[in-house]
This record gives structure tokens, C-alpha cells and sequence, in this order.
């Protein structure tokens, strides 16, 4: 349970070091130990305040003129939250993908409804689009989960070679949780850009509709905002998968 805490004193530790430095350990021990524990095992507590409407403008495009010119983006201006007010968020959402018990690479071929059910089976539920939004940009809004340059090598994205020539199928690049360090949201949550892209569920949508999140491992926006929403609840692919979100405790 401390152990989902990690990020967030990692944080800590970096933005304060000489408070921290100047605890005692044994202090330090005691406080977490205290602790309340908001989220279930291998789950994030995010709490703040959400901007439903921001403006990310890009500041250099990647890719030569054509149909995915503006999809790539180097550099992007600092985010502007365009809503009058923003929402607060409290929530639980999973650090890792999804993965089946014992398997270190994350669950694909993995539709909207295995979501529901698997999520729903451990007490949890699919993520709302705004709520895995959040969890990836954080109060800054970025717009990768790891800041406003694009990295090529902080999340398993951008590999051109996506596709084996003998079969015309993807080719299974999927990444355990630990492989990509830097690829990490402001609260510690892994992943949210590459590797599986993520099924949530659109905002206010009844019955559900489905979205998905974060692109996979080709080229793509890999953006916190970014949506594919052409595939219907039943879809699922080499490249698909999800988390799962619940509610915090308040205890
Ligand atoms: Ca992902």
C-alpha cells in the first residue's frame, strides 16, 4: 500500500528535499505508516482540479504535408485552460495497464466490454474519458504525460516498423509496466502515452460509448486529449487494452 504512494513522495522529495532531509527517518516512517489509504493495491489516488476545455497549440508539426501532418507534434505552447471554471476530481485509477494475474506484459485484444466486465469483477470500473484525461495531464494539462516536447524514447511509441510484411498484421510491440521509467503522468501513472491504446468511456454517454486513449506503439499523437472514437464496445485488436478507475475512500 505505501508502495502506491511512491510517486507522489518521489515528488516530494524532489521539489522539498531540504524539509524532507532535515525529518528523521524514523518521523517520516511514522507519518506513512499513519497514512489513509484512498486507493486499492496497485492503484493512484488523483485529486485536483480539472480543466474540461483546454488550448494546446502546437508549436512544430513533425510530419510532411499530407494526412497525418498535424498529428506529431515536437513542441507544444504552455496549455490554456479555455473553461470558466474548473471541476474537481477525486479518484482512483490503476498505475499499470491491465494485465492478467502473473503476466508481466499488459492484456491486449481487449474490447470496451472485457473492460466493463473485468473491471466490474474486481470492483473497480472503466474510466471516464475526463478521469484518465486527468490522470495523464495533470493540473498543468500537459499534454504528453511526461511534459510538452515530444520524447521518442520516454514511452514504447513511435516505431515505424509496426507492421510484419509476411502477415499484414501488427506486430505485437507490447512493454511491461517497468520498461519505460520516464513515461510517467504527474501522479505516477504509467503508460497513459504508447504501448496499449486504452479504452474509457465518453463523458456522459448512455449507454456507453466507448473511446480510446493514448494511442499505441506507432507514430501516433499520443496525446493526453486525443481520441480514437471509430471503434464500437466490441472491438479489439494486437494494440488494445485498458485500466481501470474506482472511487477513493474517504476514510
Ligand atoms: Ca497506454
Amino acid at each position: 500500500m505505501v508502495e502506491d504512494q511512491v510517486p507522489l513522495i518521489t515528488t516530494g522529495v524532489a521539489e522539498g528535499a531540504g524539509l524532507l532531509a532535515s525529518l528523521a527517518p524514523a518521523t517520516i516512517g511514522l507519518s506513512l505508516a499513519k497514512a489513509p489509504q484512498a486507493c486499492g493495491e496497485g492503484m493512484v489516488l488523483v485529486e485536483g482540479d480539472y480543466c474540461p476545455q483546454v488550448e494546446q497549440r502546437c508549436l512544430q508539426w513533425m510530419d510532411p504535408k499530407g494526412p497525418y501532418e498535424f498529428f506529431r507534434c515536437a513542441k507544444y505552447a504552455p496549455s490554456v485552460c479555455k473553461s470558466k471554471e474548473r471541476r474537481h476530481l477525486r479518484f482512483c485509477i490503476d498505475r499499470e495497464e491491465y494485465s492478467e494475474p502473473g503476466e508481466s506484459l499488459p492484456a491486449n485484444f481487449r474490447s470496451w466490454t472485457h473492460a466493463d466486465k473485468t473491471c466490474r469483477s474486481l470492483g473497480k470500473r472503466v474510466c471516464q474519458e475526463s478521469e484518465w484525461q486527468f490522470a495523464c495531464e495533470g493540473e498543468e494539462m500537459r499534454p504528453y504525460p511526461y511534459g510538452w516536447e515530444r520524447d521518442a524514447s520516454a514511452c514504447n511509441a513511435d516505431h515505424f516498423d509496426v507492421v510484419n510484411p509476411a502477415t499484414g498484421q501488427l506486430i505485437d510491440r507490447r512493454s511491461p509496466g517497468d520498461s519505460h521509467p520516464r513515461c510517467e503522468s504527474p501522479f505516477g501513472v504509467r503508460h497513459m502515452a504508447g504501448n496499449l491504446e486504452e479504452f474509457v468511456t465518453i463523458d456522459g454517454t448512455t449507454p456507453a460509448r466507448p473511446a480510446m486513449k493514448g494511442a499505441y506503439w506507432q507514430p501516433s499523437r499520443n496525446t493526453c486529449r486525443a481520441a480514437q472514437t471509430a471503434h464500437d464496445r466490441y472491438y479489439n485488436g494486437m494494440e488494445t487494452g485498458f485500466r481501470c478507475c474506482s472511487e477513493a475512500s474517504t476514510d
